[in-house]
Order: C-alpha cells, then sequence, then structure tokens
C-alpha cells in the first residue's frame, strides 16, 4: 500500500513539473491603473492600489488640460515615500528634456515622460519591484508641482 502511495505521490510531482510553467504564465496578472492631471497642476487620485496578486502594473497619465508641457507639463514619478523630496529636488534642474529626473536616479521606482494637455502616456513594471506593504508614494516632479500633485500607492 505504502509503494502504491509513493509511485501515486511520484506521479503527482511529475504531473506538476510539466504544468508548472503553463501555470506561471496563467498566473501573470497585469493591472491597469489611471491617474489624470489637469492644468490647475492636480492629480486626480490622492491614492492607488495594487492588488497583491498583480505581477506587474500599466499606469496611464492622461493629461485632460490644454496647456502645454512646457508651462503646466505633469508626469508620474514611483519612490519611496521618504526620497520623494530629494527626488522632485534633483529632478528640477534636469530640465524638462530629461522630463525632469536626474538619468540613472536609483531613487526612481518608475516613471513616465512628462506630458501636456491632451496627451497621455504609459509606463509598465513589475511588482516585484515592491514590498507588500511598503510606502510608496507618486509625483509630478515638474519644478513646484509635487507640493499638489503627490499620492500614496498602496501594494499588497
Ligand atoms: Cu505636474
Amino acid at each position: 500500500m505504502r509503494m502504491i502511495r509513493n509511485v501515486l505521490v511520484a506521479a503527482a510531482l511529475v504531473g506538476a513539473a510539466v504544468v508548472f510553467p503553463a501555470a506561471a504564465n496563467a498566473a501573470d496578472k497585469v493591472c491597469k491603473l489611471a491617474i489624470t492631471g489637469s492644468d490647475l497642476m492636480q492629480y486626480d487620485k490622492k491614492e492607488l492600489v495594487v492588488a497583491a496578486d498583480c505581477t506587474s502594473v500599466e499606469l496611464t497619465l492622461t493629461h485632460g488640460g490644454k496647456l502645454p508641457k512646457e508651462a503646466m507639463g505633469h508626469n508620474w514619478v514611483l519612490v519611496n515615500t521618504p526620497d520623494l523630496s530629494a527626488v522632485a529636488n534633483a529632478g528640477m534642474s534636469a530640465g524638462i528634456a530629461n522630463s525632469y529626473l536626474v538619468a540613472g536616479d536609483k531613487k526612481v521606482l518608475a516613471s513616465t515622460k512628462v506630458i501636456g494637455g491632451g496627451a497621455s502616456t504609459t509606463v509598465t513594471f513589475a511588482t516585484s519591484i515592491l514590498k507588500k506593504g511598503g510606502d510608496y508614494s507618486y509625483l509630478c516632479t515638474f519644478p513646484g508641482h509635487n507640493s499638489l500633485m503627490r499620492g500614496v500607492l498602496k501594494f499588497g
């Protein structure tokens, strides 16, 4: 009886090994988020929530206003909350050509380019860069915007 049981367990393990790659793909879950910036220098959301089972996030930023990006440009930048001011301050001098972000800034977890009125842009990132229950914030790094344009991202 014991031997039969072992054989069944072995068969089950082999079956699991064969099935696993497909199961891993099936478990990939892209979660879509949307946020809008305005000519009044505001995002329409103060909080974004990413469910624990999301494997990646596809965030679309839309600029619902009319002003050009040189005057009222917006981006969406994800950081650990304690890094928010440092990223905003460093980005200020980086210029619009760099979307007001310092190239290679390790404090930037994900970011979009700067867009103007009527435009939209998307960034995709893996949730493997996030810790469940971590303290994340997003901001616009256009000079002077982050005091109003910031929010909290929750994962898990
Ligand atoms: Cu902005």
